[in-house]
């Protein structure tokens, strides 16, 4: 039940309105939330925040007293290092895993389109499909979208096997960086032999070699990056569209009291997509209009609106944290889930009110719900039988406990690598000639969650606001991208919080200082263009003015992102601390050795301003080493770091 997090402490729990009064709502009603739970955990286990637990086998559970006075090997013999080193292998397979079997679900039922084998689903992008063919080897001329992209969904099929010697989209990384990964024997295979592997490695008895197996978690992790989320976007593309710059709108206030209001909550485009198609459906409309609704409204929560918003503008909810308060709102009346970030929480939650909560995918059943089965190749109908029951809800909805506490905010979304080119002029020279003359700096991706141990969207805002002031771009994703939205700084008009030369850039272009790139798995498209920008100008990507930063993460999947953008040679800041400090070793060879090798590292900073410093002395250096002018940066503050960092509000509790 309610906790002190109730009566107005929501101030310190999130920064934006809709979820202070949500929170403040959800005290009044004595419904339970993400941040009562997470008080009531604590104190949170020491021993598995350090990484220093182990349940891998029934000798154990063993942990390793981080003290040096208790234990310091497990029933078997294993160490801190290869303890921690396993745990981390484990959470970036499971992280990898997610995004690539959505990348799988997406590639069958593209498989399947092409066939003819499914409704409510078509080639939106035949020319980026005529693109991946020739990339990929497959015939192209005189030949049908279809027979073109039955035969790329063979090929992208056997990238999750181990038929072939590396992953297609290998080919897009430039040649000296895939030399680096040949010479460290971690160029990624296939996307299941590679996650496969990674399970056997840290069986009980197989790798206790801590290095060998945090390089066959990087391996894992490019499996990812270059593969399974590569394929989600890239297909996603081909049968949603390719996204163009496109405004919408974001925060609780996007929900309609006059209306049916449906959410759309998880991950895969291909259930989310044909959902908003059958709200259009006039029977459906009608059906609305007669239970007394003017109309029926889908909004987006977490990657799944993101995906909806690149491609069609549909308005945004919000991230990670809003999962519970729309619900709170009492003005849905449907939450559709698929899969990924979905708290099992919500169920309990929508009890209180009308709302129901839809479970669709056969791998992501949720107690309490009410499941359809959904199947792509009746996806129309199915998306139509959805639509229907939210429709037939909205005859419970009581109107007065209806509150829907903001207006919305106006963002913009829709930047694909080919939208960003496109407004380019078609060629990357004008954003590496604004690189090149200092007027941008450089770029930073900003991505990953919300964490209910820190300040909601605080640390995305702050350290965005900070790069941005400092004329450097920032491109966004996941839930990062919805904290900006929120805080208005993904309109055109933001360009006037950016730096002068970034300011002159975006007003010259109409675009935002902070661009949309999309979902979880569209940090892919931040590879591409990372890529694209080496490749034009003939160095490896460690050598570009970039770095990532997941401020707020908090999954399995963030945990993959950070390793595969590392590994393909950007630094990447965090915000919240891995479970590596039990070993000293692990820990220097993430904060430090792995720049050796890959020519990028992490760093933990848990302090928005701090991050920010210490990125732009890295892009500085960066630019130093290409010859670019660069600056020195003034100002006080640990320019990152690798030691412990207190967790903040969770520990607060
Ligand atoms: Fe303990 Fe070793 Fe088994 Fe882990 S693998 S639970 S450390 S005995
Ligand atoms: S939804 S993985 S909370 S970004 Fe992709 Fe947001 Fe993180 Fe989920």
């Amino acid at each position: 039940m309610t906790s002190s997090n109730g009566n107005g402490s929501a101030r310190r729990l999130t920064i934006n309105e809709d979820a202070q009064a949500m929170i403040d709502e959800a005290h009044r009603q004595g419904i339970d939330t993400v941040w009562d739970r997470l008080e009531a955990q604590q104190p949170q286990c020491g021993y598995c925040a350090l990484g220093l637990s182990c349940r891998n086998c029934a000798m154990g559970p063993c942990r390793i007293d981080p003290f040096g006075e208790g234990p310091q090997k497990g029933v078997c013999g294993a160490g801190a290092d290869v303890i921690v080193a396993r745990n981390l292998g484990r959470a970036i397979a499971a992280g990898s895993s997610s995004h690539s079997d959505h990348g799988r679900d997406i590639l069958e039922t593209f498989r399947s389109l092409a066939h003819g084998e499914t409704t409510g689903y078509e080639i939106a992008d035949e020319a980026k499909l005529r693109r991946l063919a020739e990339e990929v080897g497959v015939a192209t001329e005189g030949r049908s979208p279809e027979e073109v992209g039955a035969d790329v969904a063979d090929v992208l099929l056997e990238d999750y096997g181990s038929k072939r010697g590396t992953l297609s989209f290998v080919g897009r990384v430039p040649e000296i960086r895939r030399d680096r990964w040949e010479a460290l024997g971690i160029t990624p295979r296939g996307v299941d032999r590679e996650n496969v592997e990674m399970l056997h490695r840290t069986h009980m008895g197989v790798d206790n070699d801590y290095v060998n197996t945090l390089l066959h978690a990087l391996r894992t992790s490019l499996s990812d990056g270059w593969g399974g989320s590569m394929i989600a976007t890239e297909l996603s593309d081909v049968m949603f569209g390719t996204p163009k710059p496109v405004m919408s709108e974001v925060n609780l206030g996007v929900l309609r009291k006059d209306q049916v209001n449906i959410a759309m909550h998880g991950h895969n485009p291909m259930l989310s997509d044909v959902v908003v198609a059958a709200a259009q459906d006039p029977e459906l409309v009608e059906l609305a209009r007669s239970l007394g609704a003017t109309g029926i409204n889908v909004v987006g929560l977490c990657c799944t609106g993101n995906e909806l918003m690149m491609r069609r503008g549909v308005p945004m909810a919000g991230n990670h944290l809003m999962q519970e308060l729309v619900l709170i709102t009492g003005a849905l009346e449907a939450m559709v889930v698929d899969y990924q970030c979905i708290m099992p929480s919500i169920v309990d939650v929508a009890k209180c009110y009308h709302t129901k909560i839809i479970s669709t995918s056969d791998k992501a059943k949720f107690t309490g719900a009410t499941h359809v089965s959904f199947d792509p190749k009746r996806g129309a109908e199915i998306a139509h039988q959805i639509v229907r029951m939210a429709v037939e809800a909205f005859a419970d909805r009581n109107q007065e406990r209806v509150r829907i506490p903001v207006e919305p905010v106006r963002w913009m979304g829709g930047f694909s690598v080919e939208a960003i080119l496109g407004a380019l002029g078609g060629t990357p020279k004008p954003l590496v000639d604004a690189i090149a003359a200092g007027t941008i700096r450089g770029a930073v991706a900003v991505v990953g969650c919300n964490n209910p141990k820190l300040p909601q969207d605080l640390e995305h805002i702050e350290l965005t606001r900070r790069l941005i002031e400092n004329d450097i771009l920032v491109l966004v994703t996941g839930c990062a991208a919805v904290a900006n939205g929120k805080a208005g700084q993904m309109v055109p008009e933001a360009a006037a919080m950016a730096g002068p030369g970034l300011r002159a850039v975006c007003e010259s272009l109409g675009i935002p200082p902070v661009l949309h790139m999309g979902s979880c798995v569209d940090n892919s498209r931040v590879m591409v263009l990372a890529a694209a920008l080496a490749g034009y100008l003939g160095v490896d990507i460690d050598q570009l003015p970039l770095a990532g930063a997941a401020p707020e993460w908090y999954s399995e999947k963030a945990v993959a992102i950070g390793a595969y953008v590392v590994g393909s040679g950007i630094t990447t800041v965090l915000g919240v601390q891995p479970p590596v400090f039990g070993s000293p070793n692990v820990v220097s060879l993430l904060a430090d050795g792995l720049d050796d090798v890959v020519g990028a590292k992490f760093v933990v900073e848990p302090d928005p301003a701090a991050a920010a410093l210490w990125i732009r002395r890295h892009i500085e250096t960066k630019r130093r080493g290409l010859g670019l002018p660069a600056v020195e940066i003034d100002g006080d503050g640990p320019a990152g770091t690798a030691a412990p960092v207190p967790a903040a509000v969770g520990s607060e509790g």
